[in-house]
């Protein structure tokens, strides 16, 4: 066969399956025409996402924010940055959506229909903290393999939906429960519906805890299709692969969950430090829980100019994983200096913190600003990059931003 010719079958066989059916006329379709079923959706459209948003990923979709569109003190969907394992579930329907509760650790297993979880249970709102613990990836050396986030994959959007605790409360628990493991709606990238993309998990004590929801609303509204409708699970200030999307069951455990990507080197970290590139057992690996202080800027955006003897405003926010911030410091000498931002309290526990600073720079030149961060136990992000990992997760070195005196 002529290599055109076997490209334009090829197509053409991928253009058929794509719409299930025979396409008529096919043999008219000109050389180099690209039948419209194969074009590529709209990601920014189809996620109501803002332009300035970076793509790292089409199959499966993974999206993030740059650092001065988190901005906002709650993350508008169009900031917010997208991580999928699989394929997005189509058109799930709300009305028949159901959440089992089942598992080695439950009395007896039990299905909710998402509207007895609304109208059964107390509902609560908190603005929750979810980072990918990839985020950062882009820096390590030698680089690890997955999205290359850069600084964006964080977001602290409103929460609204019942507490995970209750849930499990009426549903009966036995004594050896140790771990809550997620299952959910999304599908394989192979296609295999007997594969799970993801089916991760936290233990108890944190799905025990007040903020822990079972989630229906983000923002006042219906969670957005790419963030988990109709139903997710968010669990703040931990890795956001434990906050699983389109939840529709969950499994309380009496060991520790074995879901997909619950096994080392997934979402684990060296249990101790290693030499960047050491190979590492799976056995000398440990999921990764409470996420480390980290900070950012949104304000200015980097690359900023400012006329010589005028202040310049710097704001951004701050986290610390399942603690809170105790300070927030920044540098314009490369670190050799730091100085006070002021910082405000967190409008609940596990929401991110906002910080701000009027700078005066000596001299006209360039800078940078660096923002540092400290948590209530005393513990600082480094100044430059944090221990090396073979996946590298946990990079909460801190952020910089250029700014020219003029
Ligand atoms: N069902 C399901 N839940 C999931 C994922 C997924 O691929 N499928 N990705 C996880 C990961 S790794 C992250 S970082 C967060 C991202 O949440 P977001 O896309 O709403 O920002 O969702 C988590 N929950
Ligand atoms: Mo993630």
């Amino acid at each position: 066969m002529k290599r055109k010719t076997f490209i334009k079958n090829t197509f053409l066989g991928i253009a058929a399956s794509m719409v299930g059916a025979e396409i008529v006329f096919s043999e008219s379709i000109p050389e180099h025409y690209r039948p419209l079923i194969l074009e590529e959706p709209d990601p920014y459209k189809l996620f109501n996402k803002s332009k300035e948003m970076t793509v790292l990923n089409n199959r499966p979709w993974n999206m993030e924010a740059k650092a001065h569109l988190l901005d906002d003190k709650i993350t508008p969907n169009k900031y917010m940055f997208i991580r999928n394992n699989g394929l997005i579930p189509k058109d799930p329907d709300a009305s028949n959506w159901k959440l089992v509760i089942d598992g080695e650790s439950v009395i007896k297993p039990k299905t909710f229909t998402l509207n007895e979880l609304k109208s059964k249970f107390k509902q609560y709102t908190y603005q929750l903290t979810l980072e990918c613990g990839g985020n950062g990836r882009s820096e390590f050396n030698p680089p690890a393999k997955g999205n290359q986030w850069t600084v964006g994959a964080v977001s602290c959007a409103q929460w609204t939906g019942v507490r995970l605790r209750d849930v499990l409360d009426d549903v009966g628990l036995k004594n050896d429960a140790v771990y809550i493991g997620y299952h959910a709606a999304d599908t394989h990238l192979s296609g295999d519906t007997s594969k799970a993309p993801i089916s991760r998990g936290v233990p108890m004590y944190k799905a025990l805890q007040e903020e822990t929801l079972i989630a229906f609303k983000m923002n006042g509204e219906a969670i957005p299709l790419a963030h988990g409708y109709p139903l997710r699970l968010v669990a703040g200030g931990w890795p956001a692969s434990a906050s699983g999307k389109w939840i529709n069951k969950i499994s309380v455990r009496n060991k520790v969950h074995d879901g997909t990507k619950m096994k080392a080197p997934s979402y684990c970290v060296p249990c101790k430090p290693v030499a960047p590139g050491e190979k590492v057992k799976a056995e000398d690996m440990c999921i990764i829980e409470s996420m480390p202080v980290k900070s950012l800027i949104t304000y200015p955006k980097t690359g900023a100019m400012i006329q010589e003897a005028r202040v310049l405003e710097i704001r951004g926010h701050a986290w610390a994983g399942e603690l809170e911030v105790k300070s927030v410091a920044y540098s314009i000498d490369f670190g050799a200096t730091w100085h006070t931002c002021s910082l405000e309290s967190p409008v609940n526990r596990l929401a991110w913190q906002h910080f701000s600073a009027r700078i005066k720079f000596p001299q006209k030149g360039y800078y940078e600003v660096w923002a540092k961060a400290t948590d209530s136990e005393g513990v600082s992000q480094p100044m430059l990059l944090p221990g090396w990992n073979p996946k590298g997760y946990l990079n909460n070195a801190c952020h910089r931003i250029a700014v020219k005196v003029k």
